[in-house]
């Protein structure tokens, strides 16, 4: 048996089924960890999400922004983005099963206390027991009062419980940078060389790092792979042009194929068929 920890997928179908051909997946022995984001801007966001719930017990995943997102429109509180991409799974007749299914992921999973693996990040000052314990608040409240978690403005609500779960659904699945205080910073997309020079990438910080411990982490196309002190970040930009990557836990062998061309959504991690990038997404 091996398991594999797999950086975001976002509707790569095609991508997804090479990269199982390249490690030799079989249901029946292995075990493959999502990092969460496998819908969205790409094209079959339905497929890998039939894909992946008919692997039944030989696949896990946790919970994206992009899940978070799209569970945030089934509620009726957030309104859909231009450039979401699942018209398809919104006509499906099976959308109702796919999204009860998702809304039951959780927002972190550990593996045989050596590896932490979370969409985004942590807030520098959290320990992973205290990551712990906020994911579980913010799960039980997705699934008991989505409409109220899930809002825009649901950070600032007047309930605390409410407010506090969704500046911490906010860290999970979306941080990646942090002022010099450890809190989050807003929206940044770039690579950390590009950053401003007050803010940080999280898992720079000085933090409550935990000897023998690696947070495995997606969400950041232009980071790519990087192995770097107790983190490895394995969203290489699938749907940017880039390629899917999957990292063995039994051995830390790194496992990639190029994005199908078809499921690009922008070549903006290398170059396309039209030239060099556009820019660093
Ligand atoms: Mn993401």
């Amino acid at each position: 048996m091996s398991r594999y920890v797999l950086g975001d997928v976002q509707g790569c179908l095609r991508s997804l089924e090479r990269l199982l051909d390249r490690i030799a997946f079989d249901a029946g022995r292995d075990h493959l960890l999502f990092l969460g984001d496998l819908v969205n801007r790409g094209p079959r966001s339905l497929e890998v999400l039939r894909f992946v719930r008919g692997l039944g017990p030989a696949a896990s995943c946790i919970l994206g922004n992009h899940e978070v997102h799209l569970l945030g429109v089934r509620a009726g509180v957030r309104a859909p983005e231009e450039d979401d991409a699942w018209a398809e799974l919104e006509a499906a007749p099976d959308r109702a099963a796919l999204l009860d299914w998702m809304a039951g992921w959780p927002l972190t999973r550990r593996e045989e206390d050596r590896w932490f693996l979370v969409h985004a990040g942590l807030l520098p000052s959290w320990s992973l027991a205290e990551a712990e314990e906020r994911a579980r608040r913010a799960e039980g409240l997705l699934r008991a009062r989505p409409a109220e978690l899930l809002a825009p403005g649901a950070a600032g609500a007047e309930d605390p419980e409410v407010a506090e779960a969704a500046r911490d659904l906010a860290v999970l699945t979306r941080i990646r940078g942090v002022d010099a205080a450890g809190s989050m910073a807003a929206s940044l997309s770039g690579p950390p060389e590009a950053f401003p020079p007050d803010l940080r990438p999280w898992f720079e910080l000085p933090h409550r790092r935990e000897p023998g411990w690696t947070v495995l982490f997606g969400h950041w196309a232009s980071l790519l792979v990087r192995r770097m002190e107790g983190a490895v970040s394995l969203d290489s930009g699938c749907v940017w042009g880039g390629w899917l990557s999957a990292l063995r836990l039994e051995d830390g062998a790194l496992f990639q194929v190029e994005a199908d061309p078809g499921e690009v959504r922008a070549w903006m991690v290398r170059p396309g068929p039209g030239g060099p990038p556009t820019c660093r997404g």
